[in-house]
């Protein structure tokens, strides 16, 4: 990015505190946003979750989305998900819960969670374009074992527009592994979602709360409103 764009400053009201980001060192971050975790029959649902809790998220990701490009921000989405022979899949994993399916059991989409399945790929609503970032994730944090880092850095990113699902799991430990990295997260509350409604409020509380402690919360109209003189 060059010209005056490089240099403006963004400053969004959050909490706990206004949140300043300049588009030329920012990516938006899309996490995990797969049909196994969206789609009404999926692996999500299948686990007895509501998926519609999600879903909400996917209309204004989308409005979001288009104003990144637009601002031409660095645009990142992660998959969780495995090699089919599930060798990057630690047994721990694996055998967590008693779920009816597990990772790499058939499902209605495909094998559960494994890379090239269509379940394991990103809701047609928010297909990456070319020239964006997709990272594989085998684990919950979008930096555990991938190449987010050094990619980021590539690109002198140090702030971070954080969206997708799910809130207290994928979401969270992003946000904490990022602030552990020194990067600068706005989470965006309804462009991040739960299965379960009470997690999602605490979970967006503890990242604002402590003075910020993980990070900064806004609402996405806050974000576009203050993006919006940095589009072309
Ligand atoms: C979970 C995720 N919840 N993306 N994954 O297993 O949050």
């Amino acid at each position: 990015m060059n010209g005056p764009e490089a240099e403006r400053s963004v400053r969004v009201p959050a909490r706990p505190a206004t949140y300043t980001f300049e588009p030329a060192t920012t990516a938006l971050l899309v996490i995990d946003m797969q049909r196994d975790f969206l789609e009404p029959g999926g692996f999500g649902e299948s686990l007895g979750n509501d998926v519609t809790q999600l879903r909400r998220t996917i209309a204004p990701l989308r409005r979001v989305l288009a104003a990144a490009r637009a601002a031409g921000l660095t645009v990142v989405h992660t998959r969780e998900g495995h090699l089919p022979d599930l060798s990057d899949c630690p047994p721990a994993k694996l055998r967590r819960g008693a779920p009816r399916q597990r990772i790499g059991d058939p499902g209605r989409f495909g094998r559960i969670l494994i890379r090239g399945e269509y379940g394991h790929d990103i809701i047609d609503e928010l297909a990456p374009v070319g020239g964006e970032l997709v990272i594989d994730k085998p684990g919950k944090g979008a930096f555990y074992a991938t190449e987010l880092d050094g990619l980021l850095g590539e690109r002198s990113v140090t702030s971070l527009l954080v969206t997708g699902v799910t809130t207290e799991v994928c979401v969270h430990t992003t946000v904490r592994e990022a602030n552990d990295r020194g990067y600068e997260c706005l989470v965006l509350a309804d462009c991040v979602g739960s299965y379960f409604p009470r997690f999602h409020s605490i979970g967006l509380e503890m990242i604002a709360a402590q003075g910020g402690i993980f990070g900064w919360v806004a609402d996405s109209a806050d974000l576009l409103a203050a993006l919006a003189p940095a589009t072309p």
